[in-house]
């Protein structure tokens, strides 16, 4: 009796701790699952995001992936896209210039003077400006009033990008050029108005005349000459 029952009695008394050494073992699995799947989880999607071989310990941190993938530079930036990052507004509504000096539109296209005003390419003058006094000092300042247009010549580079602030000091007036090659920059203004236009000059030097586009407002000397040097 005595020794069938010694076996059932330690195997009663190993059975709980046979099994509490079980449970630590399930939980110590548990607790190493858990630790090996966070930076899994982080791992996986970074290196999906990005789309490139990244070695490991070289795993940039999540928040730039994302911003990478928002920004999509998973690919090279198009020319265009290039052209809007680095351009420059020198009056605000008015067309981007780049650093080199081209004016663009808002798709970052190179603009052109040569093309009707209603043509995308065409530079596009500004809505009314609110505080044309506060205009940088690179923004040519033209006003149109009647018999005259002020200054009456004014000179540019060739080729650079060119910003002009029409203002009327009276009525309704249309500033343009004569020359075909300028067809694209006009700027219509209401009496008080002053709208701006940035548009790249003409590459070959010379003068350009410029008018008032209502009937009869050259004729009586709303007339002026951009200098191309
Ligand atoms: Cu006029």
């Amino acid at each position: 009796m005595m020794n069938e029952n010694q076996p059932e009695g330690k195997k009663s008394k190993a059975l709980p701790i046979i099994i509490a050494i079980i449970a630590v073992l399930v939980l110590a699995l548990i607790v190493v699952l858990a630790i090996n799947k966070a930076p899994k989880t982080e791992n996986i999607p970074a290196s999906n995001q990005t789309g490139e071989e990244m070695e490991e310990g070289d795993v940039p941190p999540i928040e730039e992936d994302v911003t990478m993938t928002e920004d999509g530079e998973e690919r090279e930036l198009t020319v265009e896209e290039q052209r809007l990052e680095e351009a420059v507004e020198v009056v605000t509504g008015a067309n981007l210039v780049t650093e080199d000096d081209v004016v663009i539109t808002k798709t970052g296209e190179e603009t052109r003077t040569d093309v009707k005003s209603s043509d995308p390419l065409a530079p596009k003058q500004t809505r009314p400006i609110d505080n044309p006094e506060e205009l940088s000092a690179e923004v040519i300042k033209i006003t149109m009033s009647t018999g005259s247009i002020e200054p009456a010549e004014f000179t540019v580079k060739a080729g650079s990008a060119v910003s002009l602030a029409v203002t009327s000091a009276d009525k309704t007036h249309v500033f343009k050029f004569k020359d075909p090659i300028l067809k694209a920059v006009g700027v219509g203004i209401m009496g008080g108005e002053t709208r701006a236009i940035t548009f790249n000059a003409p590459e070959t030097p010379g003068n350009y005349e410029i008018f008032c586009d209502i009937p009869g407002h050259e004729a009586r000397g709303e007339a002026a000459v951009m200098i191309v040097e």
